[in-house]
């Protein structure tokens, strides 16, 4: 090597440690990618340098919008974020952020001084002081989320920046752009490390993004189905109904699906909401009920069968197409093989609708909504499953398409109405951070959607709280679950 390749190696390993340009993102934590299309690479690691059967890392992508900071990150076989090594196709993956660039404060690790330690695993936080010492936060606090919550090859994180690290509400830094160091480091037996060697370097962004354009509560059009779906948490409307008179109230839906309401019959659940949306009776509301979920509807209900714990019923639109829903809450937490089957035996269900071979039939072309809690903590098969109509159990029948002539179904990213956040699901006290465990999914052949949002007063304008009758606390006391409000409007049937 002659003195300028010497030269042009060692500016090309000065730029190799120089940091990745900033770049904002109006980023939505949620599991979908699309924010992130045209995004500059931040720092792409090699591939097959993870042990066998390991995590391989390879591509991280980063952005931040002034309140968090995100990454994209792939890692070269499925996971389940927060499942520890011990678990299902678990890790041990570690974070670490120096956040002040400086070895000689927070934690000595990785050649760094490090803040804050992410063990996505382990599900847990760490922030460190000056002299090193941690500090264990909960994952439930929601200072990291880690998307999707199911298992992938590639998630989404959103990490919340310290005050410190932050842009002014309205100016941006008069100092040097801040900056921050991380390394990325898979903690089992020759884990893969990322970078190879040193640390990436993120230049911050100078200004805040803010917040997003409020999502408006009231439906688009009068016309539009809206179906208010929420998981009550061990029938909290029987315990505190002032909380849902408030928020049924504001949402005014035509369709409820609840899950988790065990104390209340069918009867008890129609009554409550009619007495709060039809309070003179006008509407004469219907009601069915399997176990712990209950479907409410402005609009009769021509048919309905049980599905293992969730409910299907046939309602009768205003329209020439009618509205199969289903209304879902199939196992938690680590029962996979319940949630295989149950996801199956749903996926099956509106197949035998589609040919004519159900309990109850429905006319071609009618819409079908797929609302609840999917309790997604595990095997993305699942999701594929319902989604796409890809059975977990093969002897449930071939593969079809649930979505009819688009395939799959609709998937929409729901949002919260006045934050960049998607989960829909949290516990300040968790071990797991908060996650888009509530779906709603459709055939959009027949169905277009034309509003959607997450409802949670806490981050909603105290205006707007005010105007809907709201309290601040009501999602909180509601549920550990938020509700999910989408609209319709029915596609005319060609
Ligand atoms: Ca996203
Ligand atoms: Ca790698
Ligand atoms: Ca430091
Ligand atoms: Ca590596």
């Amino acid at each position: 090597m002659n003195f300028s390749h010497a030269l042009i190696a060692s500016v090309a390993a000065l730029f190799l440690c120089l940091p990745a340009s900033s770049k904002s993102i109006e980023g939505l934590p949620d599991g979908v990618f699309d924010e992130w299309e045209g995004a500059k690479l931040g720092k792409s690691d090699p591939r097959g340098d993870g042990p066998a059967g390991g995590l391989d890392l390879g591509r991280l992508w980063l952005g931040d919008d002034g309140e968090a900071l995100y990454l994209r990150l792939e890692v070269g076989r499925e996971t389940i974020l927060q499942n520890p090594p011990s678990g299902d196709i678990g890790n041990d993956l570690r974070l670490y952020l120096d956040l002040d660039r400086k070895k000689s404060t927070g934690l000595p690790v990785e050649n760094l001084g490090a803040e804050l330690e992410i063990r996505f695993g382990l599900r847990s936080v760490f922030r460190y002081d000056q002299a090193g010492n941690p500090e264990s936060v909960a994952p439930g606090a929601g200072i990291v989320m880690g998307f999707p919550t199911h298992s992938s090859d590639e998630f989404e994180i959103r990490i919340e920046l310290p005050e410190s690290l932050r842009p002014a509400r309205t100016g941006t830094f008069k100092a040097k752009r801040k900056r921050i160091k991380l390394v990325l480091r898979d903690n089992a037996e020759g884990g893969d490390r990322l970078p190879d060697g040193g640390a990436i370097n993120y230049k911050l962004a100078k200004k805040a993004v803010g917040d997003p354009t409020p999502i408006r509560f009231e439906r688009a059009e009068t016309a539009d189905v809206r179906i208010l779906s929420m998981n009550v948490e061990a029938s909290t409307p029987a315990i505190r109904p002032d909380v849902y008179r408030r928020l049924l109230e504001a949402i005014r839906p035509d369709i409820v699906a609840f899950q988790e309401l065990t104390a209340w019959n069918a009867e008890q659940a129609r009554e409550f909401v009619e007495s709060v949306l039809s309070p003179d009776g006008e509407i004469a509301w219907e009601a069915r009920q399997q176990f712990d979920t209950i479907t409410v509807s402005a609009f009769p209900i021509l048919g309905w069968a049980p599905i293992d714990g969730n409910l299907v019923t046939l309602i009768d639109l205003p329209e020439e197409r009618d509205l199969v829903l289903f209304n879902m809450h199939p196992p938690c937490c680590d029962n996979e093989d319940g949630r295989d089957e149950e996801f199956d035996n749903l996926a099956a269900a509106w197949r035998d609708l589609l040919q004519g071979s159900f309990s109850f039939s429905i006319s071609d072309g009618d819409a079908a909504v797929f609302a609840g809690d999917y309790n997604l903590v595990g095997f993305r098969r699942q999701l594929e499953s319902i989604r796409d109509g890809v059975f977990v159990d093969a002897s449930k029948g071939a593969d079809f398409a649930p979505g009819r002539g688009e395939g799959s179904l609709r998937d929409p990213p729901l949002r919260h109405t006045h934050r960049r956040l998607a989960y829909t699901w949290r516990r300040a006290s968790s071990s797991f951070s908060p996650g888009r465990l509530d779906l709603i999914l459709f055939t959009g052949d027949a169905l277009a959607l034309e509003r959607g949002f997450v409802v949670d007063t806490d981050s909603m304008r105290s205006k707007t709280r005010r105007k809907l009758g709201l309290n601040r606390r009501d999602s909180e006391l509601a549920s550990d679950h938020l509700g999910l409000v989408v609209d319709f409007s029915v596609r005319n049937a060609n």
